[in-house]
Parts: C-alpha cells; structure tokens; sequence
C-alpha cells in the first residue's frame, strides 16, 4: 500500500522513484518484518503464555524436551503477520503472484491454526483429524494449481524445467495441477516435520527463502532470465520481496525460538511457511529444484518414510526415533550441535542449488 501511495510522488519529488526498484523495496521489506517481529515478538509470547497457549510434550519423545513443556506455541503468528503485514506495505498489489502466494501462505497457516486450536482445546487428541488435514491441505493445494493453470504466464505454466537440462521441458498439460499439489502439500508437511527442535526448521526457510529470491529474482527480469538460459515469469520478480519478508520475519522469530526457545511457531506457521515455499517454487518455474533448496526437509520426511516401510515390511527401524533430528538427541548429541550441522548442511544443498543455475 505504501508502494501505491508513495511512488506516485516520483512526479513531484524525484526522490520516491526509488520505489519503483524491487531491489530497494526487497530491501525494506525484509526490514519492515524484522521489525515488526522484533517488537510484536514479546507482546505476542506473553498473551499466549496468559492464554495458556502452551506445548504439550508426548511421554514418547526424547527426555530432554520434557522439560519444554509449556512453552507457548502457535508463535507462527508472528511470523504471518509480520511477512503479510510488509508484503502488503511495499509489494506491488496489482501483482496476482503476490495475491496468490499470500492466499497459500494464510491458507496454510489457518489449517494449522485449527490443528493448533483442536490440540489446545482437546488436550488428548493430536490435533485435527489427518485425514481433514490432509483433505483440507490437498483442496488448497488444488485451488493454487488451478488458480495458475486458469491464468497461465503466456504458455509456460504447465512446463516442468528440468535441473541441468537446458532443452528437456516437458509439458504436463493437465498433470501439471497433481504436480502443483504435491509440491505445496509436500513442502507443507516437510517442514512440519523438521519442526521439532529449537530453531531447526526456521534456519531451512530462512535459507530457502534467501535461494528463491535469487530465482524469482532472475525469473522475472528477461534479461537474467536470458542469461541463465531460464524460464522467463513476467511479474515472478515482485516476489523477491516477499521471499526476503520471509527473510526478515523468520530472523525475528528465530530471535525467540533459538536455543533455549521462548517460543514454538506450531502447526500454524510450520505449514504456512512449507506451502509458502512451495508455491513460491512453483510459480518460480523452479519446482524441482526445492529438492536441493529444501533438502533438509526432504531428508526428515525421508527418513520418517524409510522408518515407517522398514518396520512395516521387516519389523526393524531404522533409526533409533525419526524423524532424523530426534535418531541424533538419542545418540546424545547436544541440540544447538544437531540445530547449527542441520543448518549447514542446508546451506550446502542451497550453495548446491545456486550452482545448478548455470550448470544446464
Ligand atoms: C510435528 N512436532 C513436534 C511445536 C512445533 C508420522 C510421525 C513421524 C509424525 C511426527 C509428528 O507428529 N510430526 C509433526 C512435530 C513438537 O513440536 C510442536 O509441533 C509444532 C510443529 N508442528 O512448532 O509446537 C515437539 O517438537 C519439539 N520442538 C522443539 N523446538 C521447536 O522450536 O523442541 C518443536 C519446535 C515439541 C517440542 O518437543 O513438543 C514433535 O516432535 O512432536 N511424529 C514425531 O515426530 C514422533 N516420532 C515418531 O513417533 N516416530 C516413530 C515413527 C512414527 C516414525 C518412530 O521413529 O518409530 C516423535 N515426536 C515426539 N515424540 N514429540 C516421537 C515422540
């Protein structure tokens, strides 16, 4: 809104052109939603601790979370507003990828919310029903997919770039919405899963986010786009802002969530920041590559999946607990040490994913 009101101004005042650049407004956003988290922060954790919004521990986990208990959750929301909040001051709004990415991310965070809600109210159930939940995540996952597929970007939208191949584009017509569905979905649940040490997923996104502001980035603008030998998306490069509020919001939640956290995010940002990323990767033309950008939270999703098939079919685990990260606290790793290796590694896989860029 800030961007509607101010750059109108460059007539008068030359001055306000600077709003015209998206480099600048990334720039502001990011700030914008450091701030607004730094100083919502601790308003918002102290309502939730009035409001009893605390965690509940499973018997089942390792020792060492038990004495979490009752720390407040549903901290997501600091992160929703704080990115919402920028997005819509400094974003272009005439923009329909930055309408669409919000709709994904408050989607997403609301379904989390009712699962927050449900776990809150019910102290003994887990939280919605999985089966709702994933129909509910699902359907959402199909609004964004047809949401594109019905406003295409000239005649790419249904083209899937393969990393390293600069020719092979297939074009999946109609399976192109599956697709869309299981990246969001997926990315969604992925990075719920990662969410169960102090600042574990947030370092990911935060990475991720920083990835795919670089491709929207070069996506939007034709001459990088050119360069890189990439897709083209007119109007992608207004979510470079978006992706650096992200930016900004997840440092300041990271300011109460790392080690010893004051805060969890809950269910209502792990899913909003997974189904934000996916979409972001989707509208990107870069969908493939969240293998490599978010491959932390493919390898916790691996591993609870090899887990899960392993008992199944042979009647042995193969880690001492999964998700992955809680196999390391079982094996008597300290949590900052599992925390700070599991971001590395992410910034490996990101550097990685950065590479691929030229490498096709
Ligand atoms: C969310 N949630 C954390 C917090 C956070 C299928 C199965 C593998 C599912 C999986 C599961 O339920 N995952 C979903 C994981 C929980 O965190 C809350 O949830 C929000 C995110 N949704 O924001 O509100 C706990 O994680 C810890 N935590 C921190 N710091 C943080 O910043 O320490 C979270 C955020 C918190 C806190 O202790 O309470 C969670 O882990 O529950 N299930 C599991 O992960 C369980 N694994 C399991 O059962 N493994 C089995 C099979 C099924 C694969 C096996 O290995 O054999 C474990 N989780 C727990 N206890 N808590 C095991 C038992």
């Amino acid at each position: 809104m800030l961007y509607h009101l101010l750059y109108p101004l460059h007539e008068t005042y030359q001055v306000f052109n600077v709003f015209r650049y998206i480099t600048f407004r990334t720039v502001v956003a990011a700030l914008t939603a450091l701030l607004i988290s730094l100083v919502i922060g601790p308003f918002l954790i102290e309502r939730l601790r009035q409001f009893k919004v605390g965690e509940r521990i499973r018997e089942l986990g390792p020792q060492n979370h038990h004495k979490k208990s009752g720390t407040p959750t549903m901290g997501g929301l600091l992160i929703l507003i704080s990115v919402s909040v920028s997005t819509l001051l400094w974003a272009d709004l005439t923009n329909k990828f930055v309408w669409l990415v919000l709709l994904a991310t408050m989607g997403f965070g609301l379904i989390g919310f009712f699962d927050d809600f449900v776990k809150l109210a019910r102290p003994n159930s887990e939280g919605l029903r999985p089966r709702s939940k994933f129909g509910l995540q699902l359907l959402l996952g199909f609004v964004i997919g047809l949401t594109l597929i019905l406003n295409p970007s000239d005649s790419i939208t249904t083209l899937l770039p393969l990393p390293f191949f600069k020719r092979a584009l297939p074009d999946l017509g109609w399976f192109y919405l599956p697709l869309v569905m299981l990246v969001v979905v997926g990315t969604s649940n992925a990075v719920n899963l990662t969410d169960g040490l102090d600042g574990l997923a947030i370092g990911p996104v935060m990475i991720a986010s920083l990835v795919y502001a670089v491709i929207v980035y070069a996506t939007g603008n034709v001459k990088f786009a050119n360069y890189l030998q990439i897709l083209y998306v007119k109007g992608a490069g207004e979510l470079t802002l978006f992706c650096f509020a992200m930016v900004g919001a997840s440092l300041g939640f990271l300011w109460f969530n790392t080690y010893p956290a004051t805060v969890f995010m809950g269910d209502i940002g792990s899913l909003a920041l997974g189904g934000a990323l996916g979409t972001v990767a989707v509208i990107s033309k870069h969908e493939l590559l969240l293998i490599l950008v978010g491959g932390i939270f493919v390898i916790e999703a691996l591993s609870v999946i090899l887990q899960v098939a392993s008992f199944k079919l042979f009647g042995k685990r193969v880690f001492r607990m999964a998700p992955i990260h809680h196999h390391y606290e079982l094996k008597g790793w300290a949590e900052p040490k599992i925390i700070v290796r599991f971001w590395i590694v992410s910034i490996i896989l990101a550097l990685m994913a950065l590479g691929t860029l030229k490498l096709r």
